[in-house]
């Protein structure tokens, strides 16, 4: 059996999270044969709710599971940590505008990226779900200056999934038909999922559909999907948030399959002339613990526009929180 690695989960006492440290504990993430101690990390109201789930935790009897760590404290939290799913978030409260968000938010992960770089495994792998991703994962980057940029990411896996599933549905197939999904960009409205370079069955999946069900029904069906939930089931997605984080540490854990890709939220080196620095989602390919950006996929026109949108607004919002940067 190998060493146990540890795990952190931020949020550990929210929806999200009751739908994931099961799984994680299960092997579902990093597989059968790697034991995991779980750190829960929350704020101190939380706590006790917390102690509810480490005894349904040590309930399950897990094999793999050697160990659950409750706490409220980031130092202790990323202490020698090896993986870490950020998902506990300031949500939009009434009236809160959008730069108060990103402000709040920008508090939480700023301290965590500070907890990071002073406690954590060095070659660490960091997943950020909670919202706005995307910003969130730079400014914890930004605040973790000891670390490899590349090792902090944001999830638009559960984006790629609802994509994956909407092209099959239309062309009567199903997920295992479709392959080289891709999301461009920011986690928001303003993503770009791309039927260029998907495949159904080896075929452009562009060509199976009209250009008018592509950007007037796909595109926004895809970019909407999250307030659809919403509005369907009182609370925002959980049980495919959390399936969707496990799936983008697996593929980056243990690999991608093949020649597919999947999209990953990480850091720009300028490939498809994208700023760098951003964390923006890209096609990815994973081996052996790494992430590569595809360079090959093919940008016409339209692309090219929906992919310079999404990044205007991931720009956006690094200068509304140029200030806690680091
Ligand atoms: P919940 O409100 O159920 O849980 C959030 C948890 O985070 C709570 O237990 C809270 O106490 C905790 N928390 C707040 N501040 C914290 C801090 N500073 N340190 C540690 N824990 C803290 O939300 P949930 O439904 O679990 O969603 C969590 C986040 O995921 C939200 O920001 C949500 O917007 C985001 N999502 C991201 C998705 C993505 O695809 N990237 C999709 C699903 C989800 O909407």
């Amino acid at each position: 059996m190998k060493q146990p690695v540890r795990v952190t989960v931020t949020g550990a006492a929210g929806q999200i999270g009751y739908a994931l440290l099961f799984r994680i504990a299960s092997g579902a993430m990093l597989g059968d044969d790697q034991p995991v101690i779980l750190k829960l990390l929350d704020i101190t109201p939380a706590l006790e709710a917390l102690e509810g789930v480490r005894m349904e935790l040590e309930d399950c009897a897990f094999p793999l599971l050697a160990g659950v760590e409750c706490t409220d404290d980031p130092n202790t939290g990323f202490k020698d940590t090896d993986y870490a799913l950020l998902v506990g978030a300031r949500p939009r409260g009434p009236g809160m505008e959008r730069k108060d968000l990103l402000e709040a938010n920008a508090a939480i992960f700023s301290v965590q990226g500070k907890a990071i770089n002073d406690h954590a495994s060095r070659n660490i792998k960091v997943l950020v779900v909670g919202n706005p991703a995307n910003t969130n994962a730079l400014i914890t980057q930004r605040n973790a200056p000891d670390i490899d940029p590349r090792n902090f990411t944001a999830m638009t896996r559960l984006d790629h999934n609802r994509a994956m599933t909407q092209i099959a549905i239309k062309t009567g197939t199903t997920v295992n038909d479709v392959t080289n999904m891709t999301i461009w960009g920011n986690h928001s409205a303003t993503q770009y999922p791309d039927l260029f370079n998907a495949k159904v069955n080896g075929q452009a999946a562009i060509d199976l559909v009209d250009q008018a069900w592509f950007e007037e029904d796909f595109i926004p069906t895809v970019q909407q999907r999250g307030a659809a939930i919403i509005k369907a089931r009182g609370a925002s997605s959980a049980a495919s948030a959390a399936n969707a984080a496990i799936g983008h540490m697996r593929s980056w854990a243990l690999g991608t399959e093949g020649d597919d890709w999947v999209s990953m939220g990480v850091y720009s080196d300028g490939s498809y002339g994208i700023a760098e620095g951003l964390i923006y989602s890209f096609p990815c390919r994973c081996c052996n613990g790494d992430w590569v950006i595809v360079q090959d996929a093919d940008i016409n026109d339209f692309s090219r526009a929906k992919m310079q949108a999404t990044e205007q607004e991931l720009i956006e919002e690094r200068d509304a929180v140029a200030h806690l940067l680091g």
